[in-house]
């Protein structure tokens, strides 16, 4: 390496961290910055890191250039024109994902799709744990991949399998995957403020497959096929022709005919969860795993919270909080699975950042399973506008949003926040949304 020579790290959040983290505990020479002035925790990186020189408020031009890498987070395009710049130049631009690959001595297994990453991967972690496989499970959910890599240097080479929950953002700055087992769950809108074209999302997805040993994918959802060639291709899906199939008729997972378990065995509920346990039970062979350790975990896991989470119930009606759902493909399968489960209907309370979104999708399902919709946000009348032909009513907030609900829901209903919207203009994360709902939920149970 050239004398002054630095990696410059762009995004000061958690990866920016982990990053830093990493080339640090390797004698690498790094610089940081970040665009906004006064990024979090910035002091406490100052003091765990004294001798780092960080700039803030913008990118630093003379830095830019000089800089031989820039590693980026995965919150900062690619596209913005001062990275752009440094790429047309020919300079090398990865994230922490390809710092990982490239570093990591075991094999992985790397999950994306635009929904139910964080099941699958969390479910496919509980598996391989169960099956004595030693994963080290993170990326874009949990602990930063890079920060794996310093897990099993501390617990003296424990790791077996690395479990990766892996984001478009992530992907796009990834070369050298190389997975043993891939996989693209679903494709549907999401992250249009940032792609512009849906095509450049999906491009984005297909990365994963790169070098891949087995690429498992989607069979009722084309878009996920590998478009490259791949050694091997396992699909799950409801149609006939996927290795691992939803037997519809008789709520049956089955793998080449062969019955594995009913759907009434399983703690999650919704199509889209046996979908998402067939991904697992797939991904689960692809690696060898004992199929009865694997069957007995998955028909246990309960799910994650702020998935379709039943969060209070009082008179017959039952309050779900699904503030993950931060997309329309998310919240069409809450309303179409919890739709179809309860007697009565669904209050659904929606809306948020849009993300450039189209909500008309939702039209179909909300007439069928909705008694109103509650909107709210900064996207409501965008949303609103997707569900005609249901009685929509926009509210300031959500305890205005709870206390209406609880007005209009009858015995039987349940009252779904599935907002299809991230909840940024509003709150921190989906999580404080979710929280937040779930207190008020319980607050007008009395629960
Ligand atoms: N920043 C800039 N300029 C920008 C944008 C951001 O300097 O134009 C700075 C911010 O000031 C902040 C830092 O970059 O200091 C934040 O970086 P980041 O947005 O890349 O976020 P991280 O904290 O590094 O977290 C990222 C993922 N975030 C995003 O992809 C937006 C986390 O996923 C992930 O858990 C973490 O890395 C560890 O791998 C979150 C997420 O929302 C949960 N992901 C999206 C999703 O799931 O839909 C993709
Ligand atoms: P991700 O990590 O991709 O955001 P999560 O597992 O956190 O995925 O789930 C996000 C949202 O997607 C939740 O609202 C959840 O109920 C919904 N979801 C889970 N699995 C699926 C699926 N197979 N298809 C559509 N939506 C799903």
């Amino acid at each position: 390496m050239a004398k002054d020579a630095f990696d410059l790290v762009i995004g000061l959040g958690v990866s920016g961290r982990s990053v830093i983290r990493y080339l640090a505990d390797q004698g690498m020479p790094v610089r940081a910055l970040d665009t906004r002035d006064a990024p979090a925790g910035l002091d406490e990186l100052r003091e765990q890191h004294p001798k780092l020189k960080i700039h803030t408020g913008g990118f630093k031009g003379s830095w830019m250039k000089r800089a031989q890498r820039l590693i980026v987070s995965p919150g900062v395009a690619v596209s913005t024109p001062a990275i752009a710049e440094q790429i047309a130049e020919g300079k090398e631009v990865i994230g922490d994902i390809e710092l990982f690959a490239r570093a990591a001595s075991r094999p992985l297994v790397g999950i994306t799709g635009s929904n139910a990453k964080s099941t699958v991967v969390t479910l496919l972690g509980e598996v391989a744990r169960a099956c004595d496989a030693k994963p080290g499970v993170g990326g874009n959910l949990g602990v930063p991949a890079l920060d794996l890599l310093r897990e099993e240097a501390e617990l003296a080479d424990d790791v077996e399998l690395y479990v990766l929950e892996l984001s478009s953002f992530q992907l796009e700055t990834t070369y050298s995957l190389n997975a043993q087992v891939a996989s693209i769950l679903n494709l549907s809108q999401d992250h249009l403020d940032r792609y512009g074209k849906f095509s450049d999302y999906l491009a984005a997805k297909q990365r994963i497959y790169d070098g891949c040993q087995v690429a498992v994918w989607n069979r009722d959802d084309l878009a996920t096929r590998p478009q490259t060639q791949v050694p091997r291709e396992i699909t799950f899906g409801s149609h006939p022709e996927a290795h691992y199939q939803l037997d519809t008729d008789k709520q049956m997972l089955c793998h080449q005919g062969e019955t594995l378990l009913h759907v009434d065995e399983l703690a999650l509920t919704g199509h889209h969860n046996a979908m998402n346990v067939l991904a697992v039970l797939a991904m689960a062979d692809a690696l060898g795993f004992d199929r009865a350790t694997t069957l007995a975990t998955v028909k246990q896991f309960k799910g994650l919270p702020h998935r379709c989470q039943l969060v209070a119930e009082d008179a017959r009606i039952r309050w779900i909080n699904d503030s993950k759902a931060t997309n329309v493909g998310a919240t069409l399968a809450a309303l179409t699975g919890i739709g179809e489960a309860i007697e009565g209907r669904v209050i659904l309370i929606a809306g948020g950042q849009g993300k450039g979104q189209d909500f008309s999708p939702l039209g179909e399902p909300a007439r069928q399973y909705l008694r109103a919709a509650l909107v709210l946000g900064q996207d409501a009348d965008k949303v609103a506008d997707g569900l005609s032909g249901v009685p929509c009513e926009r509210v300031a907030d959500m305890a205005a949003a709870v206390k209406r609900a609880a007005q209009l829901a009858q015995p039987g209903d349940a009252v779904l926040l599935s907002p299809a919207c991230a909840s940024f203009d509003m709150y921190d994360s989906y999580v404080a949304r979710g929280d937040d709902f779930s207190a008020r939920a319980r607050e007008v149970t009395h629960g």
